[in-house]
């Protein structure tokens, strides 16, 4: 039976009580409705559950990165003023990626997918740029990585927008790749070859978009070629302003900040996502709020890498849209994402409760509702609400949890996104199918044991 009973639900208009959800074969919602009655008799069939709320999107993925965690954590040799940062991460970053096989690809990424599931997330969109094979030639198949990373999706049962990286150049002013990034070289022609190769795989879990890596690494002229075949409402993505010498590099090479660049050289709009946009100007700030464009947060890896604090509170203020993912997966949970959001805020600015609204003043609802909204539009696909039209991806917090024991009803997000570290999420369903129970995925022991043997192959990368 397509029906879920929720006492109370995360609609998009607020938290609301006895909610009645129905969904299609196809794993649409087609109604949700508060104060429905408790379906009886023939009809008991239906799941009744505490506290339902809609699963968040990732929208900032590099799925094989999962595998790095915790391996770059040690401090280099370092010379003079040459100390770790950014740059000195990618460097081990390149060197992981050098040998990875589409068979470890794929194995990463469904432990990844497994646990961004377990922990909230029921959509990702893939960043994905490692798309030549070790010795820089394309495979036989031009999508081949891709559609291992959209195999993994499909196997953990997650929602997934593929996006495939167009890499061209090192650097601003269109400079050589290095060597180390031979398996990312892709031009506009490769780009549009993987898409095409992908278009039979999408479906209503599965949405194809493009992502120019960086203003480095693709150049204007390319992007707009790119947008010129790609279908109109297909998401776009990219990597700016992430790092201090990045927007130095471009100022010294156009005379323009990264983001001012773009948004004065391409039409930037609704179906962009601009990942990161750390550092920005005043009037960047409001232009990129006012193009309608996402902005990509990715609060946990941003904090591993050295990159800073994005002005979130200027942003809202003009009115921008935000979302978030996980980047380089060295968390795999949405709360930790969003709590690091309003924290950096908070330390920054010494003040509290910052991510609100006049109409939303708690924190925890504002973030969910925001990145929800935010993550949908930047994936390209129905998800985000419990409303018709919608994919039912839906997470059910465990109510036997003591954080969850005497709350109002607008207390629940502040206490599931601020309190303690103990996964409230409890059970986990994607376009109607349950892929989470009882905090356990339904796959998890096939993919862990793949994953498990994948990183012992991998244990010797320097
Ligand atoms: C990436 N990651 O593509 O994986 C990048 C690093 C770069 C982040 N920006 C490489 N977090 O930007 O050149
Ligand atoms: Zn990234």
């Amino acid at each position: 039976m397509n029906r879920l009973f929720a006492r109370n639900a995360l609609l998009p208009e607020g938290w609301r009580k006895d909610v009645l959800i129905e969904w299609d074969a196809n794993g649409t919602i087609v109604r949700a409705e508060a104060g429905a009655a408790l379906p009886s008799g023939e009809q008991v069939v239906a799941q009744i559950v505490e506290y339902a709320l809609p699963g968040m999107i990732n929208l900032h993925s590099h799925s094989f990165q999962r595998a790095l965690g915790g391996r770059t954590e040690k401090a280099g040799d370092a010379v003079g003023n040459l100390k770790d940062s950014f740059w000195t991460w990618r460097d081990l970053m390149y060197r992981f990626a050098r040998n990875i096989t589409p068979e470890h690809i794929e194995a990463i990424a469904a432990q990844l997918f497994s646990e961004c599931l377990r922990h909230g997330y029921t959509s990702m969109c893939e960043f994905h740029y490692v798309q030549r094979a070790p010795d820089g030639a394309m495979y036989p198949r031009p999508a081949e990585t891709a559609e291992r990373v959209i195999a993994a999706a499909r196997l953990a049962g997650i929602g997934i927008t593929m996006l495939p990286v167009l890499y061209s150049y090192s650097g601003f002013g269109e400079s050589a790749l290095k060597p180390e990034q031979k398996r990312f070289k892709t031009d506009p022609q490769d780009v549009l070859r993987v898409i095409e190769a992908l278009e039979p795989l999408r479906d209503a879990q599965t949405e194809v978009g493009v992502a120019p890596h960086s203003l480095r690494a693709a150049s204007v002229a390319q992007i707009n070629e790119v947008l010129l075949t790609l279908p109109g409402d297909r998401p776009v993505h990219i990597h700016i302003a992430e790092q201090k010498q990045e927007v130095q590099q471009s100022l010294d090479w156009s005379g323009r900040r990264p983001v001012q660049w773009l948004l004065d050289q391409v039409d930037v709009n609704e179906r962009w996502c601009l990942v990161h946009a750390t550092h920005l100007m005043r009037d960047e700030v409001d232009l990129m709020a006012q193009s309608g464009a996402v902005a990509g947060l990715c609060p946990t890896t941003e904090a591993n890498l050295g990159d800073g604090l994005f002005p979130l509170e200027d942003f809202l203020a003009a009115g921008g849209r935000f979302g978030i993912g996980s980047d380089s997966h060295i968390s795999q949970s949405a709360v930790e994402e969003l709590r690091w959001l309003e924290y950096g805020q908070r330390l920054q600015h010494q003040r509290r409760n910052i991510a609100v609204s006049a109409e939303q003043r708690n924190v925890g609802d504002f973030l969910w509702q925001g990145a929800l909204q935010g993550g949908a539009q930047a994936s390209g696909r129905p998800v985000g609400a419990l409303a018709p039209g919608r994919r039912a991806d839906v997470i059910v917090l465990d109510d036997q949890h003591p954080n969850l024991y005497g709350l109002a009803l607008d207390e629940v997000l502040g206490s599931f996104v601020f309190c303690g570290n103990d996964n409230l999420v409890k059970d986990v369903m994607v376009g109607g199918r349950w892929v989470v129970r009882n905090q356990q995925h339904v796959a998890q022991q096939a993919i862990a044991a793949r994953f498990k043997q994948t990183l012992a192959e991998l244990r010797e990368f320097r």
